[in-house]
């Protein structure tokens, strides 16, 4: 087995989790509800209606989870801390919510694992939610209030820092396709709650440099590749709408300093007028950070399709053999391609892959393994992407794999296997997949 890559030797090699995927206790210890509890309730919004009430139970069963994460040789772990869980509704710190992350640091202390923590990963409190949530601007304020707490309760001790996971799925999906939670279809919500996010991660960076904390700050995006798939001008026109609307909307006032004006057009129809984007918002969001957190799992093919009337673009299904059991296209090459094009045209900051990973369906064997092949390939060529990036001067710093352990799917529940490690969602027993036995083996031969 080949185990070292042949990566740099300051290269972090992590593994990643959030919190309402895996911790379950949803109504233990103070927690109050969050928009993710109201959903996944909610008949037919998730699959068989399951819920992360209990998912990996990973509030009591930490110690045994972190130990997992040392015996895999990582060097960092990144999860997300639940605002329900820290902040009351009367916006008093929870202090037993607040115990229970300082407990998890101080196992990881132990083994001496760097945890990289995200501040929001979509589990928005009820009671915003209630009050129109990230399309309020309101929000903006009570979230940088939030990361005061955490930064003030942990900043010493954590270096790392990402205010939100996934802007795009927390906002377009969300409030625009509607998949996600609060689950609502509405455009100009869409548009709205994706400015009033990446304005809170601008206001938390000002924050956070105004704290003197000597750790770094940044935010992650899932990002693609949208090829055409013709050379033809229209399909390539759908291209540039769909890259627009994936990638440029959140890079571009992150690294240009405004939205682009293509996608302004797109939305205006939705948005009426914008209105809600003050006249220094796009300066606040464009704060300068620290390093780019980016989630890969694949690129779109994407052709001129203008029955449909949101973009006038459709989306290409991949050959069979080539998905995951997600229906997304194994694509590693698309990886290099986009890290290429971050470096090339919006930042040299320093980058990591906060996630990649592959779902597929799993089953334990007679003798308790799980031959997880196509899982262990698909990291594999992944990591040969990310290490070719390197190799050419690429600014990557780290990967994470996504997940450490099976978890709740969001609304596909449990029934999306994404970890290294097996879940006996029935027993909680833990499994390490032949994935993880694998990615062990990379992760102790760079660090030895
Ligand atoms: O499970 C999710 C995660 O919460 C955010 N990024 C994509 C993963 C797989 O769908």
């Amino acid at each position: 087995m080949r185990a070292d890559l042949g990566f740099p030797k300051d290269f972090v090699f992590g593994v990643a989790t959030s919190a309402y995927q895996i911790e379950g206790a949803a109504f233990e210890d103070g927690r109050i509800p969050s928009q993710w509890d109201t959903f996944s309730h909610t008949p037919g919004k998730t699959y068989r209606g399951e819920t992360g009430d209990v998912a990996c139970d990973h509030y009591h069963r930490y110690r045994e989870d972190v130990e997992l994460i040392a015996g895999l040789g990582v060097s960092s772990y990144r999860f997300s801390f639940a605002w329900p869980r820290v902040l009351t509704e009367e916006r008093k710190p929870n202090q037993k919510g607040l115990d229970f992350y300082r407990r998890l640091l101080d196992e990881l202390d132990k083994h001496q694992i760097r945890p990289a923590a995200t501040l929001y990963h979509w589990d928005l409190p009820q009671w915003l939610s209630d009050r129109g949530g990230w399309a309020n601007r309101d929000t903006v304020g009570y979230f940088t209030d939030y990361a005061e707490l955490l930064l003030r309760t942990f900043g010493d001790r954590i270096p790392q820092w990402i205010t939100h996971n996934e802007p795009w799925c927390a906002s377009f999906l969300s409030y625009g396709i509607g998949a996600h939670a609060p689950g609502h279809q509405d455009w100009r919500e869409a548009v709205m709650a994706s400015h009033h996010i990446l304005l809170s991660h601008g206001e938390v960076v000002k924050g956070y440099r105004g704290m003197g904390l000597k750790g770094q700050i940044g935010i992650t995006l899932n990002l693609n590749v949208t090829d055409p798939r013709t050379d033809s001008e229209a399909d390539k026109e759908a291209a540039r709408r769909g890259d627009g609307f994936q990638n440029r909307w959140f890079l571009d006032p992150l690294f240009r300093g405004g939205y682009p004006d293509d996608m302004r057009e797109i939305f205006r129809p939705y948005v009426q007028d914008y209105r809600f984007i003050h006249p220094d918002d796009e300066a606040t969001i464009a704060t300068p950070m620290d390093f780019l957190g980016v989630n890969y799992y694949n690129r779109a093919v994407v052709y001129n399709h203008p029955a449909d009337t949101f973009l006038q673009m459709g989306h290409v299904i991949p050959p069979a053999e080539t998905m995951t059991a997600m229906g997304w296209e194994v694509h590693p090459n698309s990886l290099y391609r986009l890290l290429k094009r971050v470096n090339r045209d919006y930042t040299r900051l320093p980058l990591y892959i906060t996630e990649n990973g592959a779902a597929y369906e799993d089953t334990v064997d007679a003798e308790g393994r799980v031959h997880d092949a196509k899982r262990r390939a698909f990291v594999e060529a992944h990591l040969e992407a990310a290490r070719q990036f390197v190799e050419e001067g690429g600014t990557l710093k780290g990967y994470y794999l996504w997940s450490l352990m099976d978890n709740f799917e969001w609304g596909f529940g449990y029934s999306k296997r994404f970890g290294i490690v097996y879940v006996d969602f029935d027993t909680q027993q833990r499994i390490l997949k032949d994935s993880a036995l694998w990615y062990r083996e990379v992760a102790r031969s760079h660090r030895s």
